[in-house]
């Protein structure tokens, strides 16, 4: 049986590779923070919470990561956890860049001292592109536009160090943005997909929002953490970018989320706050994986529109319970 250690289990991410690997006959051990509030949620959802094993670990404190590697021994490390909402990164660069960056460090770190047959997977992403028009593939240019992005950064080169300095096997998922039900409340899809519920059975009236004219390659969560499996089980560790090479804007996710749920016109719900604004924004991301396609043979199950749909029957299913 397999080990696998899934920092960020807590995650939209974590939960569902959990449910994953334990589906392929895992043993899973996930880290989680301690909080003053509960953080399982997710967890308790797919029905993870008697399946896994759960250790307090935080990225910022080498000396419970140092732990939780050599207690673990595992044979997959899957780097997930983060700081990962960008707009939050704006307010706390510090902070994110503790987790995000010296993070990751101090898991390779600690792999390299105490278990270096290891195996991990870093979760790099579509945000430490930044602005250009290219479609972007694993060797486009790194202009990252946040905090966030500039953390991912580090630890994408960091990654790729350790890989070529001490033979670590270390991949970089590149992943574009991946939604599901179990994405955080503050993400723009599911912070409009929530909002219809709401506003179908009259919770709420109007959708703040800010920069609707960005457009993103969003894809399927539980078509994104299979890739990350994948890279882990080739010969040799590289680097993939997963999208779905397709973007949409913000408002053209607005108008077919609110038509799909009956609403009609979604400018009668929405308006503009500045402060919603990032101080820089990306306009449009698009990702080409054909590498992951021939590599990993590796392909999105679910499509936007599905994708929409999805999201708004479950949001609606959820408020009615
Ligand atoms: P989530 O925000 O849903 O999950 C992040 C996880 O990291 C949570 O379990 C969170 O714990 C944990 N975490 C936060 N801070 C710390 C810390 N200081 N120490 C240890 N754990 C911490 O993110 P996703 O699941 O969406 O993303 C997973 C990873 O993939 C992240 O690294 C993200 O940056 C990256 N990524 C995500 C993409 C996406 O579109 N979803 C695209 C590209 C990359 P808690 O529950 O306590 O907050
Ligand atoms: P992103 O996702 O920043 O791409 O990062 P997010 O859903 O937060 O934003 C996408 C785009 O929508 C615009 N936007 C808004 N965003 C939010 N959150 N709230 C709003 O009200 C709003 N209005 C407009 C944003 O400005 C942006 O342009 C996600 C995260 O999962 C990262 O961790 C991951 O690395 C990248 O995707 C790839």
């Amino acid at each position: 049986m397999k080990k696998a250690l899934i920092t960020g289990i807590t995650g939209q991410d974590g939960a569902y590779l959990a449910n994953f690997l334990l589906e392929k006959n895992y043993e899973v051990v996930g880290t989680f923070r301690r909080t003053s509030h509960r953080s399982l949620e997710r967890l308790e959802i797919l029905d993870l919470m008697e399946k896994v094993e759960l250790i307090k670990m935080d990225l910022t404190d080498q000396i419970s990561i140092n732990k939780t590697i050599k207690y673990t021994q595992a044979d997959e490390v899957y780097n997930l956890g983060a700081q990962s909402f960008v707009g939050a990164s704006f307010d706390q660069p510090l902070l994110t860049s503790n987790v995000n960056g010296l993070g990751a460090l101090g898991i390779f770190e600690a792999v390299k001292e105490f278990t270096p047959h290891s195996k991990i997977y870093q979760a790099s992403s579509s945000e430490m592109f930044g602005n250009s028009n290219e479609i972007k593939n694993e060797n486009s240019r790194m202009y990252p536009a946040s905090p966030y992005g500039v953390s991912k950064v580090f630890a994408h080169k960091t990654a790729q160090h350790y890989r070529e300095a001490y033979d670590i096997f270390i991949s970089c998922g590149i992943l574009f943005n991946h939604e599901s039900p179990l994405r955080g409340f503050e993400f723009v899809t599911k912070k409009i997909t929530s909002a219809i519920a709401r506003i179908k059975t009259n919770k709420q009236k109007i959708l703040y929002l800010g920069n609707i004219k960005a457009k993103r390659d969003w894809g399927y969560a539980v078509d994104y953490v299979q890739a990350m499996w994948l890279m882990l089980q080739q010969k040799n560790p590289s680097d993939y970018v997963i999208s779905t090479g397709e973007s949409h804007s913000v408002e053209d996710f607005l108008v077919e989320a609110f038509d799909y749920a009956g609403l009609g016109d979604w400018t009668k719900y929405v308006k503009i706050d500045q402060k919603l604004i990032r101080p820089q924004d990306i306009d449009n991301l698009i990702g080409d994986s054909t590498k992951a396609k021939k590599e990993l043979e590796w392909k999105p199950t679910v499509q936007y529109t599905d994708l929409i749909r999805l999201m708004v029957d479950d949001d609606l299913k959820l408020i009615e319970k």
